[in-house]
């Protein structure tokens, strides 16, 4: 309960904080995108892992606030990097199931994209399988809505949920992102190869963006990129980075 109370403090006392991760494209090592990832710094107890708050956000019913503080934190944040002659072409947010209940979070997007001045494809939601477990009638409605504007949709962590493939059928997403453990044991284990290709394939048509998490080392990119994979993101390219840290990332690069 005292941890209850510390999140609730943190998300009005600006103690969580987004950082960014790149994601690269293949051929060219060019930016495509950014994905931003919650951090909380407890005064006391230090670095608290989103595994941790997140599903503490969830019961105690802070998770929508802590998705609408994601939201407005990472379009201020492209914004800002593009007033600075950045060139960032979106930014990703990852969102709850429960962030979709509420019916008027599309319009609370479009307006926080206006107050930014960016576009509806300036801004990903990843969202994970577990979005077809929820059972509240308002959540299909709102990830339709979202779509219909032009904001993009990735379905994260894909490969490792329990559902069948029917529901790329039910959800309009735009993106898939291989899960990191396919990844991490591309190099020595020969069907997690034939998934990731498989994956891929599965993607391609139906015409999304296909994204292999979790990159790590140059042998596991090259299988990737040999396997057609058009964008990686991971360690071997960087850590999530605080967003000062990100900005001389992307000046070093040029
Ligand atoms: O950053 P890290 O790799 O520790 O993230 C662990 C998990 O927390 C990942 O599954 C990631 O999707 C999730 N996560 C990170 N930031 C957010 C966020 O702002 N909102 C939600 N709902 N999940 C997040
Ligand atoms: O579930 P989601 O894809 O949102 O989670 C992203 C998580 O993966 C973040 O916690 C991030 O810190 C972590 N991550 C990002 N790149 C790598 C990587 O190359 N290796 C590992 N092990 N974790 C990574
Ligand atoms: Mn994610
Ligand atoms: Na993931």
């Amino acid at each position: 309960l005292a941890l209850e109370t510390a999140l609730r403090l943190a998300i009005q006392n600006r103690q969580l904080h987004l950082h960014y991760q790149p994601q690269v494209d293949m051929d060219s090592g060019r930016l495509c995108g950014v994905e931003a990832l919650a951090r909380w710094t407890h005064p006391e107890l230090g670095e608290i892992p989103p595994a941790r708050f997140i599903p503490l956000a969830e019961e105690c019913g802070l998770v929508a606030d802590l998705g609408h503080w994601a939201l407005r934190e990472a379009c201020s944040q492209l914004s800002a990097w593009r007033a600075q002659g950045h060139e960032v072409p979106s930014v990703s947010v990852n969102l709850s199931p429960t962030s979709f209940h509420n019916l008027d979070l599309p319009r609370m997007i479009a307006k926080t994209l206006e107050a930014n001045a960016l576009q509806p494809e300036d801004l990903t939601l990843e969202i994970t399988e577990s979005v077809l477990l929820d059972t509240n009638p308002s959540t299909m409605k709102t990830i339709a809505e979202v779509h219909a504007r032009g904001i993009r949709l990735a379905m994260d962590d894909f490969g490792t949920g329990y559902s069948s493939l029917s529901y790329l059928r039910r959800l309009p997403v735009n993106e898939l992102k291989l899960d990191r453990s396919f990844v991490a044991d591309l190099e020595n284990d020969e069907a997690a190869q034939a998934l990731s290709a498989a994956i891929l394939g599965i993607g391609k048509s139906l015409h999304l963006t296909v994204v292999a998490e979790g990159v790590e080392t140059s042998e596991q990119k090259s299988l990737l990129r040999e396997q057609g994979y058009p964008v990686a993101q991971g360690y071997l390219f960087s850590r999530p980075l605080h967003p000062d840290a990100f900005g001389r990332w992307l000046e070093q690069r040029v």
